[in-house]
Formats: structure tokens, sequence, C-alpha cells
């Protein structure tokens, strides 16, 4: 979404002006009249009390996901998703390496963008939350009862995983788009020129089981090739719709700043997934190549299993009628967003100087009377007046990303012009505006993306953010910004910085799910092969070149602490049980030249960390938590003997 540069390029200087004209002249007036003691109070949270909300926000680039506390703003856990961990050996221990699978091997790093929540009914519902990896096609499925990453899949025929993942409204699929058009599996070696005949946009439905949350891919759809944005399930009357921004409908493939802005309007693509279903039903998918990785966790062995599929399910929209139309929606839409009661879709154009709302309710009119400006690709273009509802009129420059309250009004981000809008949307009226420091990307309402939204802030999360924190080098803070949005007017609150780069995010009522909340895994139900439930289990195995240490840990030791027996050549495995029951008593494993992470190990948790030795000698490991007064005293000894 660095579209900076495009922007100055083709509105000129103007535009580029008013990015930094919102610059603040050192600290003052950022605040002004807005940081007073109202403000302090209002996201004051006492120590030892907790905050209102959980907000569940994208790493960008350190592909993880932030929990912060709404509204002090305070960081409460990262966690790991796409990247290794060393702070808590994800990605690291034998048990969780095969998470960071994929059809290309282990890949230990992404770039995650947009988490989003499990709903039920279009509401909140407190069981998952969902983000994409964009650089290696992946969606991943994090716990919000043990706030652990539990399932990565791959998307196959994809490049570039930006749009996603987008829930329908009872948490049917999560929805994926492809940010490249790409040629597909089936499609060996061909020249980029062959883009238009080639290049294709593969979109992926990937199911969610009601009860597990388990992930399958069951159908792609094939369109054509264009690179898909953002999107967002219907909700209510549109409940059976997904909508998609595109761009590049140009088709280009070089130079894509000024040969994908060419035309006056690119598409919404507007998806009845319902009718998907029923040519499936009906036998008009066909098996098609897509390798991809499928990773899991599971819960009773406390270890992630790795599949590789090698065929998905695809449907071709020559074969499916009525399944698929295109809206035209002005310049390079980014955003789209559809409100509360389900009636409205609303586009934003990131070049454009409207906003378009779009109603559900014509679409369908247009669509029965067939009221097309032609097709493109075999997919039939709806009149853009017949489906508009109106345009939002000089909303701000650089319309982005929208959320909503549950009063009527929506809330668009303004890249360009670095602010919040506020308008209503049936009477299509400007209600307020807000700067933001500056260059915001995305923001989030408190359960703004469902039909009851919570309401009272909106956040802010920012893309080129400078002067606002202390300096610490070349490399600024990333920063949100928390407003109220309980009067009719916008309140800035709070700036907070943000681990790694915010895209999106969303922001869940405690309430929602701190009853859910895991607080210890049961020793008892501990299915780990190599777990040790006692002391009097734990012993060293030796299978050939492995050795096999089955360790406990408890306050304050480990058993066997002194280790003999192993030679160099040898593969050594330490299995260390955590066999404490009180929450909040992890041990930490490490041991000295080892070619990888400490391990943190839950109560009743099993993990395991691989060790290669690499000289004769004695090497020494401890606890890395500090877990009781003779926490120092937590320590072994292995022996290396010749091999
Ligand atoms: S987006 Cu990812 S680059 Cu979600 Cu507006 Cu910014
Ligand atoms: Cu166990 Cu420190």
């Amino acid at each position: 979404m660095k579209f900076k540069y495009i922007l100055e390029g083709t509105l000129g200087l103007a535009i580029a002006a008013s990015v930094f004209s919102c610059k603040p002249s050192g600290q003052g007036a950022a605040g002004g009249n807005l940081i007073a003691g109202d403000a302090a109070q209002k996201v004051y949270v006492a120590p030892g009390t907790h905050d209102e909300f959980y907000n569940i926000v994208s790493g960008g680039f350190n592909g993880q996901v932030s929990i912060v506390g709404l509204p002090s703003g305070r960081t409460l856990k990262i966690i790991p998703v796409f990247s290794q961990n060393g702070e808590n050996g994800w990605g690291y221990s034998e048990e969780t390496k095969p998470m960071l699978n994929t059809s290309n091997g282990f890949i230990p790093w992404d770039d995650a963008h947009h988490p989003a929540l499990s709903i039920t009914n279009g509401e909140h519902d407190g069981r998952w939350a969902f983000i994409n990896g964009n650089n290696t096609p992946r969606i991943a499925r994090i716990s919000l009862s043990t706030f652990k990453t539990e399932e990565i899949i791959e998307l196959p025929n994809s490049a570039g995983n930006h749009s996603s993942p987008f829930i329908t409204f009872n948490t049917e699929y999560a929805v994926a788009g492809t940010r490249f058009a790409v040629p597909p599996d089936n499609v060996g070696d061909v020249p980029i020129d062959s883009y238009k005949q080639n290049f294709k946009g593969y979109l992926s439905f990937v199911s969610i089981d009601k009860e597990t949350g388990k992930m399958a891919i069951k159908f792609q759809l094939k369109t054509p090739g264009i690179d898909y944005d953002l999107a967002r399930g219907g909700k209510g009357p549109s409940k059976d719709w997904i909508f998609f921004s595109s761009y590049n409908t140009e088709q280009a493939n070089t130079l894509l700043e000024v040969n994908a802005s060419q035309k006056d309007k690119d598409f919404i693509l507007a998806i009845n997934w319902k009718k998907a279903e029923e040519y499936l039903a009906a036998g008009k998918g066909k098996m098609a190549p897509g390798k991809h990785a499928h990773n899991y966790w599971n819960e009773e062995t406390h270890s992630a299993t790795s599949e590789i599929i090698n065929e998905v399910m695809t449907l071709d929209p020559a074969d499916c009628p009525d399944m698929l139309y295109f809206i035209p929606c002005p310049k390079s839409p980014h955003g789209c967003d559809v409100d509360p009661t389900g009636k409205y879709i609303i586009g934003s154009g990131k070049l454009a100087a409207v906003v378009p709302v779009f109603s559900f309710e014509k679409l369908q009119k247009a669509i029965k009377d067939k009221n097309f400006d032609g097709e493109f690709e075999g997919i039939p273009v709806v009149n853009y007046d017949a489906a508009l509802y109106g345009e939002l009129q000089k909303p701000g420059l650089g319309p982005l990303h929208t959320e909503f309250d549950a009063n009527g009004n929506a809330y668009t981000s303004m890249f360009v012009s670095s602010e919040i809008v506020k308008w209503n949307i049936e009477n299509l009226e400007v209600l307020d505006r807000v700067p933001t420091y500056y260059s915001i990307g995305h923001l989030s309402v408190p359960g703004g993306p469902t039909t009851k939204p919570h309401g009272k802030y909106v956040i802010a999360y920012n893309k080129i953010t400078k002067d606002r924190y202390l300096p610490t080098g070349p490399e600024l803070t990333h920063s949100a910004q928390l407003y109220d949005i309980s009067g009719d007017k916008m309140k800035l609150l709070l700036d907070f910085p943000t681990i790694g780069e915010p895209h999106y995010a969303e922001a869940i009522p405690a309430a929602l799910i701190k009853d859910n909340i895991k607080k210890i895994y049961e020793l008892e139900k501990n299915g780990h092969p190599y777990a040790a439930k006692g002391e009097k289990e734990t012993r060293v195995e030796r299978k050939g070149k492995e050795v096999h240490v089955y360790m406990t840990s408890s306050r304050s030791h480990f058993a066997p602490d002194n280790i003999e027996g192993v030679k160099l050549g040898d593969v050594v495995y330490f299995h260390v049980t955590n066999l404490e029951q009180d929450w909040d008593v992890p041990h930490g494993f490490a041991i000295r030249k080892a070619n990888n992470a400490e391990i943190l190990v839950m109560p009743g948790e099993t993990a395991t960390l691989k060790w290669v030795p690499e000289k004769v000698g004695i090497v020494p490991f401890y606890c890395t938590d500090f877990c009781s007064a003779l926490h120092q005293e937590m320590q072994g000894y292995i022996r290396v003997s010749p091999a």
C-alpha cells in the first residue's frame, strides 16, 4: 500500500504538499487542546485492572500478531505466526517446526497484513483470529483461547496473498485473492509478456470447520488475470456474497504505477459464493494441480503435522453462469467494505476523487434486468449507475479503508491527506475529519467489520510515522493512534507504538474472550509421545545415533540433570516436560552452542529441542525463565565423549 509516490506522480505536487501540511511543528501542535487531562483519563487503566478491548494487530514484516490492550495501548503479547521466534522456540522446537513448512520447504518468515476474527451471524464470536502471509501465500488460524497459532495453510496457484483473509457471515470460509496474477501450476515456462493469455487470478475459498476451526481449500475460482486487493464478506441480505476490489484491469505487467492507472474505472468483483457451492454440488468443479502445504497443531500431542497436498478443486466461471459480476469502481480501488446492515458496499479508489457507495439491492436488480455494459473475460460488467447508491463527494485524498459504528456512520482512512473522515452512509454527508500523524493506512473500529460494531474508538494504523516518539536511530517507531468516537466529533486520545508495521487490526471486547482463555495444559492429558509425566519416567534412550532425553522440569531442577553416554556424531533430542500445574510457571531450556533457540515450556506441556554436539566436552544447560528463588540453580550438564 506504499503508493505515496504514485500519488505524487499522478496528482502532482499539490498533494505531496498536502501530506506534509499535516505535519505539526514539534510536539505541541499535534496535541494542542486534544491531549488534555480528559484524554489521559479516558485511556488510563489503573494498575491491576484490565483493558476493555483486545486489539489484534498485524505485525507486518515481522510476520507475527501483537495483542494490545485498549484503551491503554499496552502490548500484552506477541503471538508468533509466520516467523521463527527465539523467545519461545516457535519454529525452533521440533513440535513447531512443521508449522512453517511450505511446498517450497521450511520458510521462517512472512509478511502478515490482515487479521480477521471469526464471526457467527456476522457478530464476533471470540473463537479464532486469521491472518495472511503475503509473501508465501498462506493463511494462519490463531486460537483466541490459547493465543497460539494452531494452523497454517498455503494457497496454491497464488502469488502475493495480500488480499486475505476475509471471513464470510458464519465463518464458513476465509476467502483469499491473489495480488499478483500468475500462471497457474499447470502452465509451464511462459514469457512474462504473455500475461494476458496465461496469467490468472485464482481466488481461494478456505473452509473452516464449525467445531474445530480446521481449514481446507474447498475450492478455487479461476478469475481473470488482474490484481485482487481487499474484500469483505456480505452481511444480512448480502450474506451469500463476497466483494473484492481489483486493480490493474489494464493487465499491465510492467511499470504498473503508470500502466495500471490508465482506466477511469477498475472493478469490484462480486461473487455469489452460495451459487459456487451449488455448482460444486452439481459436479461442475474439476480437480487441478495445486501443490500446497497444510500444517496443523494437535492439541493432544502438542505437536504440529505438515502435509503436502497436490491438487485443488477448481471452478471455472465459463462453466458457472450467474456467479461472478464486475462492478466498475473509480480508479484503482483498494479497500472494499460492507456496512453493518449488509445493504451498502463501499469502494475506495486510491486515486479517486469520490467514494462510491453501491447498493446491494440495486446490484441485484441490475443483475436481474441484465443491465450490463458488456463483459470482461466472460464476466458481466454491471452498469455503474445501475448499482450505485451514491457518491460521497470531496471525501479527502487517497481514500483507502472504511470501518463502521452502530449508528450508520462510516470512517474512511485517507492516505494522502492523512486523516480519518467520518461520514453518514445514507445521506452521504461528511460529518467530521481528524488528522492522523502521518498517513494512515488501515483503521479499526472495535467490531467495525461486523453486523454489531462495538464502537467507542477508532484506531489509526499509520504508515509514515515521524516525530511521535523519541528517535531510535534511522528506523523509527511505528505508530497507532486511538480516537474517541463516542461523541459527534472524533477526539485524539493516545498514540501508541506498534511492533512491526501495523497493517490492519481488529478489536474485540475482552468480555467476549476472557472466559474462554485456557490457563493450563493438564499434565494428565498430555499426549506427547515423549512426555515424562513424573520424575520416575525420566530416562535417556538411544536409538542408533539418536539420543532421546525424557526430561522433566519443576521448581527448581531438571531431571535428569547430569547426562552421560552421548558421543560425537549423535543427535540429541531434549524432550522437556514441565511438571508444574500452577498458572504462569513456565520453565525454559537452553544449551550452549545449540544451533537453535531456547524452548519455553508451559506447565503441563512437552517441548523438544534438537541438539547436535560439535565437540567433545562437558556442556551446561539451564532454565531461561526466572521461575523461583532458586531459578539460578536450575541447571545441569551433558557430557559428550569421542565417537
Ligand atoms: S494494505 Cu497491506 S500494504 Cu491492508 Cu491498505 Cu497497506
Ligand atoms: Cu525453571 Cu527457571
